[in-house]
């Protein structure tokens, strides 16, 4: 079926480029590009592609793309006509650190042994070659903008000039720059840890200013790596092969995690009224250990210290959230136009990923580091110009396997040691069999570790003490049937025969699921 479609492309491509030789209408970049074959590698004399990675923080797929009723994404949405939309991925931990550096090194944290906001990747895996650096080391100039690995754990042997971050903090307006220094924290700061500590007064969880896109961080961003784009294309499209380079840049947004601030054209594109409230109740039979007591959200000013947010609470909270996704699709299309402009869109690959999902209100919680799926469900759009544009899976996919996706896309040679498989085929034929599961995890005090598995059908999670690893608690959501999770069926008497296979599986690991 695939073939036929990009016979069918290329046919029609054809035919709109004969249409207009004679007329007045110039051929778009585009246009151009589309009657080239889109069927796989270029020929080794062909240009080397570029990446253009775009890092988004606590991003879950609310976007027009992904099928959301209400965000409004137009230039996420366009990128993904440009490209494949890979529906179902999941990240390996949910929370910010571990999660980067899982996909940034290929590995899962299990072997990254990163599941702190702490710990280096150079002190666990001090000769570690990242994707950044394996680009790097494959003649690509690198560079990172904004929040790639998470704050202060950004990597130098990653990047060809040292990583930069635009100047600014989480909120913009007086009013909230005055409660943030009461409080007492560093303005900049990313605040996202599950904290265990006495409760610190923030300020407040959102914010709306009438100001322009660049007076927040992440327009500011946007505009650094405009500028850098400038810089970096001379040599990309240089005519000579000896003087050209490739570019790998990675640029890390910091919305829409919170504090959900930014400008008020954007929270003007919704009507609060009618944001649906999600089910908040937490799922039947679920153990304890499943739940957190979302501290993230709670330390920021207005939010109750104990019990559930109230419905309008509930609703300016996702009405923000929105806005944030709105502010940074607009950066994207900002970055979609110099691209054009530059007209390197032809030899340039983008990848839309965020480090996980969040929880908005669902089970009753907020933000991450659980397992459930709003957590650990990311999107994924991969755009590159020598695959069928506007196409999607249904494929379990996983963060892990960006990095083999990416240097296969860019014909770099093999790395030793990667956890993850290359999605490659996948863009070639969306339809076809691929991984029987998607494997992500969480750690709890006591040296307990939840280890969740995504099917076809099923979630389910096994807490694991992990000095005896005896199954302290189980969890089974039938996302079918259930696919809000209400009821963890794991302790009813009729699913053991079930459980015991997925608890098969689940112990086969990662290994065994591959397609
Ligand atoms: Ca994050």
């Amino acid at each position: 079926m695939s073939q036929t479609r990009r016979e069918f492309l290329r046919t029609t491509a054809t035919a709109t480029a004969l249409a207009t030789v004679g007329g007045a209408i110039a051929l778009s970049p585009r246009d151009a590009r589309s009657a080239e074959p889109v069927d796989g590698p270029r020929s080794p004399a062909a240009r080397k592609k570029n990446v253009l990675l775009l890092v988004f923080d606590d991003m879950r797929p609310a976007l027009g793309c992904y099928g959301h009723p209400l965000v409004k994404s137009p230039n996420i949405d366009r990128l993904a006509k440009t490209g494949m939309v890979f529906e179902r991925t999941y990240c390996q931990q949910a929370v910010c650190a571990p999660s980067r550096a899982s996909m940034l090194t290929g590995r899962r944290p299990d072997t990254t042994k990163i599941y702190d906001l702490e710990t280096h990747i150079r002190t666990t895996m001090p000769d570690v070659v990242t994707l950044q650096q394996h680009f790097r080391n494959s003649g690509y100039f690198t560079e990172g903008i904004g929040k790639v690995n998470h704050p202060r754990l950004e990597d130098a042997p990653s990047y060809s000039v040292p990583h930069r971050n635009a100047e600014g903090g989480n909120w913009v307006t007086p009013e909230n720059l005055k409660l943030q220094k009461e409080g007492g924290k560093v303005a900049g700061d990313t605040y996202d840890s599950e904290p265990s500590g006495p409760r610190t007064m923030r300020a407040k969880a959102f914010e709306s200013a009438d100001l322009p896109d660049d007076a927040f961080i992440d327009g500011k961003m946007t505009q650094m790596a405009i500028e850098s784009l400038g810089r970096v294309a001379p040599r990309a499209t240089a005519a000579s092969a000896s003087e050209r380079q490739p570019f790998f840049l990675s640029l890390g947004f910091r919305k829409p995690h919170l504090p959900f601030s930014a400008p008020s054209k954007y929270w003007a594109l919704y009507d609060r009224a009618t944001i649906p409230l999600p089910y908040r109740k937490t799922p039947t039979n679920v153990p304890d250990v499943a739940l957190v007591n979302w501290l993230e959200l709670r330390t920021f000013s207005g939010i109750p210290d104990v019990g559930p947010c109230s419905d309008d609470m509930t609703r300016e909270l996702i009405h923000a959230y929105y806005a944030c996704m709105s502010f940074v699709d607009t950066q994207v299309g900002r970055i979609l136009a110099e691209l054009d402009r530059l007209d390197l869109r032809k030899d340039t690959i983008i990848v839309l990923w965020s480090d996980h999902g969040v929880k908005l209100g669902e089970h009753g919680m907020w933000s991450k580091h659980t397992n459930f799926e709003e957590d650990t469900h990311v999107p994924l759009i991969i755009a590159d110009p020598d695959y069928a544009a506007g196409s999607r899976t249904r494929a379990l996919a996983e963060s892990v396997d960006l990095y083999p996706t990416l240097a296969e896309l860019c014909g770099l040679p093999p790395v030793e040691g990667l956890e993850g498989t290359s999605l490659v085929p996948l863009m070639v034929d969306p339809t076809q069999r691929w991984k029987s599961a998607a494997f992500s995890q969480y750690p709890r005090p006591g040296n307990i570790m939840g280890y969740s598995m995504r099917t076809d059908r099923y979630r389910y999670n096994e807490w694991v003490d992990r000095a005896t690893r005896e199954v302290k608690a189980r969890e089974l959501y039938d996302m079918t049937n259930d696919p809000e999770c209400r009821v963890n069926l794991a302790p009813n008497d009729d699913q053991a025969a079930l459980i015991a296979q997925l608890h098969g599986q689940l112990t086969a690991g990662w290994q065994a699921a591959r397609p």
